[in-house]
């Protein structure tokens, strides 16, 4: 079975939509899409821990993080499990979503749906930086849209 999720992102300038699927509940889960309104460049892309947009984007907490790990790339065996890594703008502010991620899931353990996709200001430096932010956060910057993840109609 084809279970799908979609993420409706909404923030000042920056508005997207995001699909996941997944076969089976089994990994990948493939992620498609597209964001504009952003700068030129490379913008950290992950799940946050929490679906609540309350207080804006800073409601969704921390990255989704179930085995307590150090924040990475997504390619790391250290990595958060919401961890994506980035996505990247052209020269007309378009970012197009194609990412396959063995680790999210839309089901069990590692479920990501009622969770919540951010966009960030800045480059993930994928825990690589030295900043005292690399290994939490990337040091990706500012949250500039979000959205929470829900179920799909087919
Ligand atoms: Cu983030
Ligand atoms: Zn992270």
């Amino acid at each position: 079975m084809l279970t799908k999720a979609v993420c409706v992102l909404n923030g000042e300038s920056v508005k997207g939509m995001v699909y996941f699927s997944q076969c089976d509940g089994k990994s990948p889960v493939e992620v498609t899409g597209e964001i504009t309104g952003l700068n030129k460049g490379l913008h950290g892309f992950h799940i946050h821990e929490f679906g609540d947009n309350t207080n804006g984007c800073i409601s969704a907490g921390a990255h989704f993080n179930p085995l307590k790990k150090d924040h990475g790339g997504p390619d790391h065996s250290v990595r958060h499990v919401g961890d994506l890594g980035n996505i990247e703008a052209g020269d007309n502010g378009v970012a197009k979503v194609h990412i396959t991620d063995k680790l999210i899931s839309l089901e069990g353990e590692f479920n990501i749906v009622g969770r919540t996709v951010v966009v960030h200001g800045d480059q993930d430096d994928l825990g690589q930086g030295g900043h005292e932010l690399s290994k939490t956060t990337g040091n990706a910057g500012a949250r500039l849209a979000c959205g929470v993840i829900g179920l799909a109609k087919i």
